[in-house]
């Protein structure tokens, strides 16, 4: 026994014998934040070591989203993962999961409590957790993200916490957590502004379940972003823009409305221009993950306060948070993902949420996911909880990737994730198409002419021209044209681009 916990402590090794193949094991992390550490390492250690031995050894892996290196990566190079839920952003399990070798469920990131809470995902074996303190009567104080963690510790048969001496025992003054009832018994969460808590700052656990605290001392490995480019800067301004010009057109107030940004270089680039833009108020954040140019918002009070699930930040700015915590703690509120994302919630507060696509078809039905309709990239993630329940949903991609070999704009997407029923504006570094109340054939043409790169707007046109006409255009012997030519090629359009010699299979991001 610890003294300072009622409970085992094991070393990792000792909790990773508590572990066997074929288990259902759910770790704490929404992205690498909050992310367990030092049993995934070394339970990816122990199934190496089974497979040298010539012993069958994978265990079925969630967490609240994507995670760190030690849960994805690592775990994947081992081979000890054979099913994944619900969103992953590795590149090693990327490739495992298009090859088949692993199935990977790829879901609305708001729905995972009760799909737990249901039994789709069959028994939870053991839960491991990341905390900066578990009391004798089961209350679990959680690091830098909250995700699914307080679910995971009600459901899972047995738990482990991996207390974190590297994070501060503070971070629990950012946590409100509450586990909404099952249906019918669920009244509405009364969050009436983004920094309104409803909870408490602790996640609960039975101590029966709880068979040990293994320490870990790891920061979070949170990779900085790269510095915005030309087109980033060009998408950000064009968003801008469109802000400032709807909020003096009256139809954002003039105390503007939350945001949500989703991940990547793109939206940091808008969230730091809307930061530098005279024309946009201070505003606030109903989101999904806090971010590095998030910190420098707040301190210039741009940003009044966010709410989010996880604070995805580097360990530069986590220390500038904790430096200055008075502030920060008022400013930030950590939900679990059922509540920052919860489809009511962003209704009533009139969000804007802001998402990267892969691709968009010219009606508007947005890609995020699957290249060609077949491998995956990361996931839905949040996206499609904000961009189906937001006041505004706006996308935002490139107009071209690999130089130009392929164009972001296609006749039809062959996977959608958002379709034109919720995406209200589509953004390139071209332009940006406002589709509210356009029909089909009106959305199509602006979205070709504002938003697609000029080498693809003469066959996109073509395309819509001889298409079968109905309530929407569409040839369905080439509506995929273009992703052929780009398999077969290296190319969208090969009369246009030519591949370089090497390339044979583009745009495979595994
Ligand atoms: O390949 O890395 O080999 O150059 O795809 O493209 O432009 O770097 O993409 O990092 O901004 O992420 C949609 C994936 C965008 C992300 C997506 C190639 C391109 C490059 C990556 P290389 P970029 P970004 C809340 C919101 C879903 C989840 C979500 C995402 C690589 O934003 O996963 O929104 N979103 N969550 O060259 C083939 C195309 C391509 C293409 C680009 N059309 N065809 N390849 N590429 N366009 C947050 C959470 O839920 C956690």
């Amino acid at each position: 026994m610890n003294n300072a916990f009622p409970y085992p402590t094991l070393s990792a090794q000792e909790a990773v014998a508590m572990i066997h193949d074929g288990n259902t094991v759910s770790f704490s992390g929404f992205t690498p934040a909050g992310s367990a550490k030092a049993v995934p390492f070394a339970l990816a250690e122990h199934a190496e070591h089974r497979h040298a031995q010539g012993h069958p050894f994978q265990i079925r892996v969630l967490t609240g989203a994507s995670s760190g290196f030690s849960i994805d990566e690592r775990l994947a190079r081992a081979e000890a993962i054979s099913w994944r839920a619900p969103y992953q952003s590795g590149k090693t399990l990327r490739r495992q999961i298009n090859n088949q070798q692993v199935e990977y469920v790829d879901m609305h990131l708001s729905h995972v409590p009760q799909t737990v809470a249901f039994g789709f995902f069959k028994t939870i074996d053991l839960a491991v957790v990341e905390a900066t303190e578990i009391t004798a009567d089961g209350r679990v104080y959680l690091t830098t993200s909250i995700g699914a963690s307080p679910t995971y510790l009600r459901h899972a048969r047995k738990v482990i916490i991996e207390i974190n001496r590297n994070q501060s025992p503070r971070l629990r003054e950012m946590a409100d957590i509450l586990i909404p009832p099952t249906p019918p018994h669920r009244s509405p969460l009364n969050i009436f502004d983004p920094l309104t808590r409803i909870g408490v700052p602790y996640a609960v656990v039975d101590p029966k379940k709880v068979i040990g605290i293994v320490e870990n001392n790891e920061p979070d490995d949170v990779a900085s972003f790269t510095a915005s480019d030309g087109v980033g800067h060009d998408i950000a301004r064009h968003v801008t823009r469109f802000l400032a010009a709807e909020m003096h057109a009256g139809r954002i107030p003039a105390g503007f409305l939350p945001l949500q940004a989703g991940v990547g270089n793109v939206a940091n680039a808008v969230m730091a221009a809307l930061g530098d833009c005279p024309d946009i108020p201070p505003f606030a954040m109903y989101t999904e993950v806090f971010q590095d140019a998030l910190v420098d918002l707040m301190i210039r009070g741009k940003l009044t306060g966010a709410s989010a699930t996880a604070l995805n930040i580097t360990t530069g700015c986590l220390a500038q948070i904790l430096d200055q915590f008075d502030f920060f703690s008022q400013r930030i509120v950590l939900r679990p993902q059922e509540i920052s994302n919860h489809p009511g919630v962003i209704r009533r507060l009139g969000v804007i949420a802001m998402n990267t696509a892969i691709e968009a078809d010219i009606y508007g039905n947005v890609n995020s996911s699957h290249l060609f309709g077949m491998d995956i990239m990361n996931g839905i993630g949040g996206s499609g909880e904000f961009t189906r329940n937001s006041y505004l949903s706006i996308f935002m991609t490139p107009s071209v990737a690999k130089g130009g070999l392929i164009s972001a704009i296609v006749p039809m997407c062959p996977h959608i994730d958002n379709n034109e029923h919720s995406v209200q504006v589509l953004v390139t570094e071209q332009g940006l198409a406002d589709l509210r109340g356009l029909g089909p054939m009106q959305r199509a043409t602006r979205i070709i002419d504002r938003c697609a790169h000029p080498a693809y707007r003469d066959y996109l046109q073509g395309y819509l021209q001889t298409a079968r006409s109905g309530h929407i255009r569409h040839d369905l012997s080439r509506c995929f044209e273009l992703h052929r030519n780009l398999l077969e090629t290296g190319s969208m359009l090969p009369d246009l681009f030519t591949p370089p010699a090497e390339t044979v299979q583009p745009a495979s991001p595994s």
